[in-house]
């Protein structure tokens, strides 16, 4: 597009792969992100340092606060993503339902229609929903504050306690409440907006495979919703993005149950991190789409020149203890990224790199695409293999082990899987694999005599090739 792309980054990321490779950076602060990329004046004047025209918030960190894009507009630069106004109506999850409602083209889950405080009027509210109910923290996010309610008696109990969790957690108490969907699909709508009017969806990411709140597969099409329901929500989230007159990427959250109905969770307002699945099926650029969108320029294709054209899948590659759950920093030794058809990888790792202990966990997107769910399946299974890290753990064996769970395979999975039909079992290495690992430890060795410090390949990696191997069904 002939943009210059620039960085910003924290002294803990000074040796971040994304700072090499732009074409000019600037540190805006110390490694915890309250002192550098959560600072809004720290970004913008590092933005009029580098004299930038833009600023991609990304996801995370600032890509949802409406303060920074409005401080973005103010310094004169373009946010590329949709207005202040837009986020904080949206970031307001009572707000965001109210909206909803009026505009009438989603359902909404049963639920009240203010943020509650009081536990009185809050079990009133919720014996008029009828049990099971869910408690949501207003200024929710990540499952904190979030109580499921079976019946009355525990009512008063579980209240206080989501209360109490919010109140710490966002300095916010408040909740609400909404009837419990048992069983629900977690599927999302991709939508993308101009300024003049024109707004298209580029269908759903079924993303039910959620450990402890957070995604780490998503894919599309979602193997689950019938191309009735496939046409009403995604209808459905383009109309309310008219309606809203919201303008570039964001995505419509619902929740699906075991009778496709369909309801509206929450709309985010920024590009996603599992927008490779959507550009996979639809062969459109995303980023250079919101680009354009934000330098006032009209889409580039119309809603009828979109398909879903075969299957793709992400996997969230994170730097993490898989028993323990518990994220890794450290060195990277070593790592060796797949590649052929319909592979993709988004990584800042490289041989060296040294993971830093501020940030999320996740170290690696390996996007996956294939003609039929059956083949990005077993294309994905291959990248996965294919894919080493060395120095930390990752959660690499957690994702083949899907691979291979009935449920999974099936593709009629819920946001249950995890934790009922899937429970991830570290296996043991059998005296094939230690001797297998002997050998690997020998070739390191003699690697790192005659090659230099880093070329060596880890036991631990050798031991996991071969034990994915096996619970490959190859
Ligand atoms: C729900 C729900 C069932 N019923 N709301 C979890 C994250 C937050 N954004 C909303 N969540 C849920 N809301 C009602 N009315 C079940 C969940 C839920 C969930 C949703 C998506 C993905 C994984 C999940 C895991 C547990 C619970």
């Amino acid at each position: 597009m002939g943009y210059v792309p620039l960085a910003i980054y924290s002294k803990a990321d000074r040796s971040s792969l994304h700072v090499a490779k732009s074409d000019g950076a600037v540190c805006v602060g110390e490694g915890p992100s309250i002192h550098s990329y959560l600072d809004i004046d720290a970004v913008i004047k590092a933005a009029k340092t580098l004299k930038a025209d833009a600023i991609h918030p990304g996801y995370g960190f600032l890509s949802e606060k409406a303060d920074f894009a409005k401080a973005v507009a103010q310094a004169g630069l373009v946010f590329v993503g949709p207005s202040a106004e837009a986020i904080s109506t949206m970031g307001d999850k009572v707000m965001a339902r109210k909206t909803m409602e009026k505009l009438g083209h989603l359902p909404l889950v049963p639920g009240t229609k203010e943020g509650l405080s009081d536990e009185n009027e809050a079990f009133k509210a919720a014996k008029q929903i009828g049990f099971p109910v869910m408690i949501k923290a207003l200024a929710g996010g990540g499952g904190r504050g979030m109580r499921v309610v079976n019946s009355e008696d525990e009512f008063i109990n579980l209240f206080r306690r989501a209360f109490s969790e919010a109140q710490k957690a966002f300095g916010d108490g408040r909740v609400y409440l909404e009837k419990y969907v048992t069983s629900p699909h977690h599927i999302e709508v991709q939508i993308i907006a101009d300024t003049h009017g024109n707004a298209v969806h580029l269908y759903e990411r079924e993303c039910s495979v959620q450990r402890r709140h957070q995604k780490i597969i998503e894919e599309s099409p979602s193997p689950f919703i019938s191309a009735d329901t496939r046409k009403k929500l995604c209808e459905a989230a383009v109309k309310a993005v008219k309606d809203i007159g919201y303008v570039n990427a964001g995505t419509i959250e619902m929740l699906v149950d075991e009778n496709q109905n369909f309801y509206f969770m929450e709309m985010n307002t920024r590009l996603q991190v599992e927008h490779p699945v959507t550009e996979w099926i639809t062969g459109r650029d995303l980023v250079k789409e919101q680009l354009r969108v934000a330098f006032g320029e009209k889409l580039s294709f119309r809603q009828e020149d979109l398909k879903q054209n075969g299957h793709a899948i992400e996997f969230r590659i994170c730097a993490e203890d898989p028993e323990k759950f518990l994220p890794q920093a450290g060195k990277v030794t070593g790592v060796s990224f797949p590649g052929g058809m319909g592979v993709r990888v988004d990584s800042h790792l490289y041989r060296g790199y040294e993971i830093p202990v501020f940030y999320d966990s996740m170290v690696a997107k390996l996007a996956v695409w294939g003609r039929d769910r059956a083949e990005a399946i077993e294309r994905s299974r291959a990248a996965l293999l294919d894919t080493v890290i060395n120095g930390v753990k990752t959660n690499i064996p957690v994702h083949l082990q899907i691979l291979n769970n009935p449920k999974f395979i099936s593709g009629n999975y819920t946001t249950r899987l995890i934790g009922e039909d899937f429970n991830y079992e570290p296996k043991k290495p059998s005296p094939e694999d230690l001797k297998m690992a002997l050998i690997s430890a020998a070739v390191a060795a003699y690697n790192r005599e005659y090659r230099g410090p880093d070329r060596r390949q880890s036991t631990e990696t050798s031991l996991w090739k071969k034990v994915g191997r096996e619970e490959g069904l190859r």
